[in-house]
């Protein structure tokens, strides 16, 4: 027999390559080295951090699944462990790398004309320029197939009108993938940019989750967009391909905050004494902390079996929603017991549990929230839609 290895219970490390080993050691320390260092105060005090975006981009991270314009083409396993690695510091920096790469990155690279490829992907990469993803609208989250934004010909442009909100990045986005009905009612995307009039991006303030990554609207008003800009997709699968991306990289993430939980509940129940013995004495705690190392491992194996399956072009969306749904529920219960193991301790931040939490409560719900991963992963079950 081998010693049992409680931080990597089931030999994950075992099926990486030395590339996917080499880009985690990478992406562990910036996390570690220079993430970590600054997201107290940044959540604290509401500070969304700009500079990530350039530091990410200079560390290849942007858009690194893409094989073009001098990306690095790496594994769907590499940038997940790049998720996981960012996720452990907060939730909000793996939200920045999310939005960039699979949402922004993603759906121009695929459906863009060249010469908007050209002008934006190499621009994204390097983190200079930021990129926002518009689905949501005020009345339409869950089924954003109800949108009532609208694109309207206009013979040499089109005419954006409509708001999208909850989106990640939109006050400080330079360029903006934004899903609206064309005169058919055909969900089309289209690609704007800062500099066209009639966009304005206000803040939403009062999160109490995901307090370092700057969340707004867009909101459009007559705004002209030049033909070339439309996104060669029709329908919901637009947009749907590009969660795809996001959905699998939150896989990942979160099983990093769910560690960094783990962790600190171990360190701390093995420290801190009641009845004149560590609390990690004690079966309860033993129980929480052998459920929590078992489900990160179980996780950590299906996301990076889905991994393989997505590099072999063998995926299902329903795999992604088992993944995504089962991953953010099980971090979440990992953070909401690692909160109660740490006692008082854990609801201030500097113990970093409680902030974990709380976001994670967002990834929960974004994304596809727990429950419509189930009706999804129900309907392909069932052959039964239950959504209406
Ligand atoms: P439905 O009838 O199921 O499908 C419509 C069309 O889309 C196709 N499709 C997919 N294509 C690719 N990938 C997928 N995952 C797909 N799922 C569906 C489908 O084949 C069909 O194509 P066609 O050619 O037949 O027209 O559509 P529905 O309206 O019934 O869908 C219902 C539901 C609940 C599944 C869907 O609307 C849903 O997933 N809702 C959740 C919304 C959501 O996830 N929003 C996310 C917004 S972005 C965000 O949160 C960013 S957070 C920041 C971060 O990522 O870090
Ligand atoms: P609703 O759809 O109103 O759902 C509310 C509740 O009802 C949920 O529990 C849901 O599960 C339940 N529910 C809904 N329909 C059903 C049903 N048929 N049966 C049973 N239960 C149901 N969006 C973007 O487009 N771009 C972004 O960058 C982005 N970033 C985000 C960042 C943050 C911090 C947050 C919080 C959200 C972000 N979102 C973004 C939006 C996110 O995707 C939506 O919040 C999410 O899809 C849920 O939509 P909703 O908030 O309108 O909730």
């Amino acid at each position: 027999f081998v010693k049992f290895n409680r931080d990597d219970p089931l030999d994950l490390e075992g099926l990486l390559t030395e590339e996917e080993k080499l880009i985690q050691q990478t992406a562990r320390q910036y996390s570690q080295e220079r993430l970590a260092p600054r997201i107290l105060e940044s959540h604290r005090h509401e500070k969304f951090d700009i500079d990530i975006f350039e530091e990410m981009g200079e560390l290849g991270f942007l858009g690194c699944t893409i094989d073009d314009y001098d990306l690095p083409g790496i594994s769907s396993a590499a940038y997940g462990l790049i998720n996981k690695e960012l996720e452990a510091v907060d939730s909000s920096y793996r939200t920045a790398i999310s939005v960039q790469s699979s949402l922004v990155m993603f759906p121009i690279y695929e459906y863009a004309s060249q010469a908007v490829k050209d002008h934006w992907i190499p621009k994204l990469a390097t983190g200079k320029t930021i990129g926002a993803f518009g689905l949501t609208e005020p009345n339409h989250g869950s089924n954003p197939g109800g949108m009532e934004t609208t694109a309207q010909d206009k013979g040499d442009h089109f005419l954006l009108n409509g708001s999208k909100t909850w989106i990640s990045n939109s006050p400080v986005s330079d360029v903006f993938v934004v899903w609206a009905k064309d005169d058919n009612k055909d969900i089309r995307g289209y690609v704007l940019d800062r500099s066209m009039k009639g966009i304005e991006t206000p803040v939403i303030e009062g999160k109490f989750s995901m307090r370092a990554s700057i969340t707004g609207m867009i909101l459009m008003d007559d705004v002209k967009v030049p033909k070339e800009n439309i996104l060669d997709v029709k329908g919901l699968k637009g947009p749907f391909s590009c969660l795809n991306n996001a959905r699998f990289g939150i896989s990942w993430g979160v099983l990093g905050a769910a560690q960094d939980c783990y962790e600190r509940a171990r360190e701390y129940t093995l420290e801190r004494k009641q009845f004149d013995r560590p609390l990690a004495n004690n079966q309860l705690i033993q129980k929480k902390l052998a459920d929590m190392v078992t489900e990160i491992s179980l996780g950590l194996h299906a996301v990076h079996r889905v991994s393989q399956l997505k590099d072999e072009g063998k995926l299902s969306p329903e795999m992604i929603s088992l993944v995504k749904r089962n991953n953010c529920g099980k971090a979440l219960d990992i953070a909401r017991h690692a909160r109660d193991m740490l006692g008082g301790n854990g609801i201030v931040d500097e113990y970093g549990v409680i902030r974990h939490l709380i976001n994670l409560e967002t990834v929960n719900t974004y994304e596809g929230t727990h429950d419509i991963h189930a009706l999804i992963l129900g309907r392909a079950i069932t052959g039964l839609q239950a959504f209406f």
